[in-house]
C-alpha cells in the first residue's frame, strides 16, 4: 500500500495497522475518552491540506499570504496556554526516590486514577487522531517509535513537521511488532452536541505525566509545544533518558553541529545550553568572512540521542525532523539560516499578524510594522507598544519548520547511524566570572562542569532576573529520573568508549563593569569553535588553570576581528580565584539536594577544584606565564 493509491480510496477511520496491542489500546482509549470520530493519520500531503483547511474553517488557523509565506499558517493560542508548565509536569515512577528531588512526583496508582477521571469523556464531540511517529529516521537502529492519540489537529500538523509520521511508521510497527511508547493527549475540552468550538481549546487544569517504568505519556489540558507535541520533550528527553540509562546510551538536550575546515575535514560537536543562550542560532552559525572555506553544518538544534558504536566512538542522531524555535530575536542578522528555513511550509504560533497576511515578531526587523494584530488578536502599533509595554509577539512565540529547509542542514543529518561526536560543549549566560571558553581536564571533570553549569535568568523566564539558575547539562526540566543517577550515568558512559570526546564550557555573555557584552558573539563564536575543534584533535595550544585549559590570545584566530583588543580578550578569559571560591560554594546547593544519589566522583571533583583554587593564604610566586591571571591573588594578599 502506498500513500498515493491510499488517498483517493481511504476512509480515515480504517486502521492503518494490524498490530493487536495497538488496536486494542486505541479501542480502550476511545472507550475512555468517547471521541465522535477516530482518524488514523497517514501523513500524506492531502491529509495535511485537509486538516489545515478544516482548522482555517474553525478559526484555529489563519492561512498566511501565500505569495509572501507559501505553505505557511498562523495560530493564536489561548492566553493561558503559552508555554511548558513545569509545575504541572510529573514523573510517576514507582518509587519517589527514582524521580529525585528535582521532579514532581505522584504515586503512579494515584495518578492513573486521576487520569482516568480527567480523560473520561474528554474527547466528546472531537476526533481522536491516531498518530504514529518515529523519533529518528524510520527503521533506524537508534530510532524509537511512539503513537500519540490526540484530539488536536493542530498537534497532528505540527508533529508532521517535527517527526516522521504516518503510514511508513505504522508499517514499521507491523513489520516486527515493534515496541512503541503510548502517548495519550487531550486538550481537555469536550464538546456537547451542537456546541461551537473555540479557536484554541484547552483546559486550565493541566497534567503532563510520565510513567518511566512502563514508558507511557499522558498529557491533559494544553495544546502548546512541549506540553502537546509529545515526541519532543516528553518522549525524546524524559522517557528516552530512562531508556538510555537502562540501555547504555544518552538522551540529551543538545544541539549537534558539524564543522568543516578548508581541507574538508569534518568534526561534529554536541552542545547543551539552557534557554535564552541562542542554542538554535549557534547550531546554524555562519562563519565570519575571514573563515573562507570553513562551514558549519546543522544536524539538530535541540535534542541528541547518543550511543557508542561498535568501535567505541559516540555517535549522535537528531531524533527530530523539524525545529520548534523561539521567534522573537530571530532575524537576518542573528540567524539568516533560520529565516530561510521558516520562509515556507512553516506554522507560526503566537507571533504578530501583519495586515498583508504575514507574520512579525520583536527583533525580526529594525523597523516594526506600522500596524499589526498582536498575539492575542488586538490591534498593535509601535506607539501602543511604547505606551503600554505590550509586545506584538508573545516572548515564547514559535515557528514550526522542517529541518530539511535549513540551508546548512548536514548531508548526514538523517544518517540512521548518526554522526561521530568529538566534543561536548556546555554553556550558560553569565555576566561575570565564567570565561569565554575553557576545556575540562578530562571526562569526569567535564561531567562536573556540565553538572554545575548555570545560567542567569532573563526576563523571558519566571524568577529573579540576573539570578543564576543551576541547570545541569540543561536537563533540569527534562531528566526523567534522579539527577544524581543521571550524573552517574554520564560518568559510566566513558567506560565503554575507546575515544573520549573532549568537554568544553563557553560563555558568550560575559560583561564588563559598564554592563556591556565583552564578546561580539554570533558569527564570531566561530573563533571559539575552531579552538574547540583544534583542541579536540590535539593540535591547539592552551594554558592550564585551576578550572581547566584556556586559550591564550595567540591560540585563537583573530583575522577579521583585530578590532577586539587583546586586553578585552584577557578580560573575557580572566580567571578570578576569589570569585571562583564563591562559585564552588554555590555548586554545593544543588549537590546537597542530590547528595544521597550523587556519585563520589562529583564530590572528589569538587574537592580537587577547591584545592586547586587554594586557600588564598599561601604565598603567590611570580607568574611563569605572563598571561597567567594572578592580579587578584596579589590584590587579596596585599
Ligand atoms: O544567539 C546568540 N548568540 C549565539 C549565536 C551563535 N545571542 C542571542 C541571545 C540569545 C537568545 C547572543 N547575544 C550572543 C550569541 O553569541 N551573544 C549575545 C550578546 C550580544 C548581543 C549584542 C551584541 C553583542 C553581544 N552586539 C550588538 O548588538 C551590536
Ligand atoms: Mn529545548
Amino acid at each position: 500500500m502506498t500513500i498515493a493509491n491510499l488517498q483517493s480510496t481511504r476512509e480515515p477511520s480504517t486502521p492503518l495497522s494490524e498490530n493487536k496491542h495497538l488496536l486494542r489500546w486505541v479501542a480502550k482509549i476511545a472507550e475512555l475518552t468517547k471521541p465522535a470520530h477516530i482518524h488514523w493519520v497517514d501523513g500524506s500531503q492531502q491529509e495535511n491540506d485537509t486538516l489545515c483547511a478544516e482548522m482555517v474553517e474553525s478559526g484555529t488557523f489563519v492561512r498566511l499570504n501565500q505569495e509572501l509565506w507559501p505553505g505557511c499558517y498562523y495560530a493564536r493560542s489561548d492566553a493561558n496556554d503559552v508555554a511548558r508548565v513545569e509545575d504541572r509536569t510529573f514523573i510517576c515512577s514507582l518509587s519517589k526516590e527514582n524521580a529525585g528531588p528535582t521532579n514532581n512526583w505522584v504515586n503512579p496508582f494515584e495518578m492513573r486514577r486521576k487520569l482516568k477521571e480527567l480523560f473520561s469523556g474528554a474527547m466528546r464531540g472531537r476526533t481522536m487522531y491516531v498518530l504514529a511517529f518515529s523519533m529518528g529516521p524510520v527503521g533506524g537502529a537508534m530510532s524509537q517509535i511512539g503513537v500519540q492519540l490526540t484530539d488536536s489537529p493542530y498537534v497532528v500538523v505540527n508533529m508532521r513537521i517535527m517527526a516522521r509520521i504516518g503510514l511508513p511508521v505504522f508499517q514499521e510497527i507491523d513489520k516486527d511488532n515493534k515496541r512503541v511508547v503510548p502517548c495519550v493527549h487531550s486538550v481537555g475540552s469536550p464538546l456537547a452536541p451542537g456546541q461551537k468550538d473555540v479557536p484554541w481549546p484547552c483546559n486550565n487544569e493541566k497534567y503532563i505525566v510520565h510513567f518511566p517504568e512502563t514508558r507511557q505519556i499522558w498529557s491533559y489540558g494544553s495544546g502548546y509545544g512541549g506540553n502537546a507535541l509529545l515526541g519532543k520533550k516528553c518522549f525524546a528527553l524524559r522517557i528516552a533518558s530512562n531508556m538510555a540509562r537502562d540501555e547504555g546510551w544518552m538522551a540529551e538536550h543538545m544541539l549537534i553541529l558539524g564543522v568543516e575546515d578548508p581541507s574538508g575535514e569534518k568534526t561534529y560537536v554536541a552542545g547543551a545550553f539552557p534557554s535564552a543562550c541562542g542554542k538554535t542560532n549557534f547550531s546554524m552559525l555562519i562563519p565570519p568572512p575571514a573563515f573562507a572555506g570553513w562551514k558549519v553544518w546543522t544536524v539538530g538544534d535541540d535534542i541528541a540521542w547518543i550511543r557508542p558504536d561498535a568501535h567505541g566512538r559516540l555517535r549522535a542522531i537528531n531524533p527530530e525532523a523539524g525545529l520548534f524555535g523561539v521567534a522573537p530575536g530571530t532575524s537576518l542578522k542573528t540567524n539568516r539560516n533560520a529565516m530561510a528555513m521558516l520562509s515556507k511550509n512553516t506554522i507560526f504560533t503566537n507571533t504578530a499578524l501583519t495586515p498583508e497576511g504575514g507574520v512579525w515578531w520583536e527583533g525580526m526587523t529594525d523597523e516594526p510594522p506600522a500596524e499589526c494584530l498582536d498575539w492575542q488578536g488586538n490591534r498593535w502599533t509601535p506607539q501602543i507598544g511604547k505606551e503600554t509595554g505590550a509586545k506584538a509577539a508573545h516572548p515564547n512565540s514559535r515557528f514550526t519548520a522542517p529541518a530539511s529547509q535549513c540551508p546548512t542542514i548536514d548531508p548526514a543529518w538523517e544518517d540512521p547511524h548518526g554522526v561521530p561526536i568529538s566534543a561536548f560543549i556546555f554553556g550558560g549566560r553569565r555576566a561575570t566570572n565564567i570565561p569565554l571558553v575553557y576545556q575540562a581536564f578530562n571526562w569526569t571533570s567535564g561531567v562536573y562542569v556540565g553538572a554545575t553549569m548555570g545560567s542567569e535568568m532573563t526576563a523571558a523566564a519566571v524568577g529573579t532576573v540576573g539570578k543564576v539558575r543551576r541547570d545541569p547539562m540543561a536537563m533540569l526540566p527534562f531528566c526523567g529520573y534522579h539527577m544524581g543517577d543521571y550524573f552517574r550515568h554520564w560518568i559510566s558512559m566513558q567506560h565503554g568508549l575507546s575515544e573520549t570526546p573532549r568537554i568544553f564550557h563557553v560563555n558568550w555573555f560575559r560583561k564588563n563593569g559598564d554592563g556591556k557584552f565583552l564578546w561580539p558573539g554570533f558569527a564570531e563564536n566561530m573563533r571559539v569553535l575552531k579552538w574547540i575543534v583544534d583542541r579536540s584533535h590535539g593540535r591547539a595550544l592552551g594554558q592550564e588553570t585551576p578550572i581547566g585549559w584556556m586559550p591564550c590570545y595567540e591560540d585563537l584566530e583573530w583575522q577579521g576581528l583585530e578590532s577586539l583588543p587583546r586586553q578585552t580578550f584577557e578580560q573575557l578569559q580572566e580567571f578570578d580565584r576569589v570569585a571562583w571560591r564563591s562559585e564552588v560554594m554555590a555548586h554545593e546547593e544543588l549537590f546537597l539536594m542530590l547528595h544521597d544519589h550523587l556519585p563520589a566522583e562529583m564530590v572528589y571533583e569538587r574537592e580537587l577544584l577547591i584545592c586547586r583554587l587554594g586557600t588564598g593564604r599561601e604565598p603567590v610566586h611570580a607568574p611563569i606565564h605572563p598571561a597567567t591571571p594572578s592580579r587578584n591573588d596579589l590584590e587579596e594578599l596585599l
